[in-house]
């Protein structure tokens, strides 16, 4: 007596083995977009849609996806802050809560660029913020705890450009109490365990803000695209 396996169950057999170990060692995509899934035009406001919300429906604001500039594709997502009452914020909701990974986002603007981790009701976690710094006398991005500056690398050393497409990453680990981040793919600024520990490197929503409150007629605006947020690389 002889025991055969079917051709199609083997294929089976060995496809389940192979799977396996192509998972180890490589970051899980938690959400990535090219904003070209939406139609342009599209605004973010209180209403969902597909993860994000956004304030586009409040005075002085614009929150929507634009074909007027792009990192990719043909779209991106542009904010305007327009008047002293409101900045425009968009705001994705990852469903769940990260305790570490990677964030990728690419960005132009020559106006003030935040991007906030949120806990799932919505409180700031951490804060990396773009803009004109007084205290160093140039533009810089910064690491706030709160609304205090912890660490900043002014431009000229970031490689940042007001004037051009960036790419903006950066990783964060609460459990090792790190986060780095990355400008066009070369760290520009670490926080190592010890230096800011009451900072919550944690993720359950990603938020995306441009401007500063500024004056009415204004128009501070930025362009994002190419967004991914993932696990750590193990
Ligand atoms: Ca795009």
């Amino acid at each position: 007596m002889s025991i055969s396996l079917h051709p199609v169950t083997l294929s089976l057999l060995l496809a389940a083995a192979m799977a396996v170990p192509s998972m180890e060692g490589k970051a899980e995509t938690v959400y990535s977009t090219d904003f070209e899934s939406f139609a342009v035009g599209q605004t973010f406001t209180d209403k969902d849609v597909a993860g994000w919300t956004g304030n586009h429906d409040a005075p002085g604001t614009i929150v929507q996806i634009s074909g007027a500039a792009h990192h990719s594709g043909k779209q991106a997502l542009h904010q305007v802050d327009m008047d002293d009452k409101n900045m425009p914020v968009a705001t994705y909701n990852l469903g769940k809560t990260l305790s570490s990974g990677e964030v990728s986002v690419a960005v132009l603007s020559s106006s003030t660029v935040r991007i906030e981790g949120l806990d799932n009701a919505g409180q700031k976690n951490f804060s990396i913020v773009h803009e004109y710094y007084a205290t160093a006398g140039a533009s810089v991005w910064q690491v706030r705890e709160g609304d205090k500056v912890v660490k900043f690398v002014p431009d000229t050393e970031s490689g940042f450009d007001p004037k051009g497409w960036n790419v903006v990453s950066f990783v964060f680990d609460e459990g090792k109490k790190s986060f780095s981040l990355k400008i066009n793919g070369r760290t520009a600024m670490t926080v190592a365990a010890g230096e800011a520990d009451s900072i919550h490197w944690s993720l359950a929503q990603l938020a995306i803000k441009t401007g500063w409150w500024s004056g009415a007629g204004e128009q501070l605006d930025a362009y994002y695209d190419d967004l991914s947020i993932s696990t750590p690389t193990p």
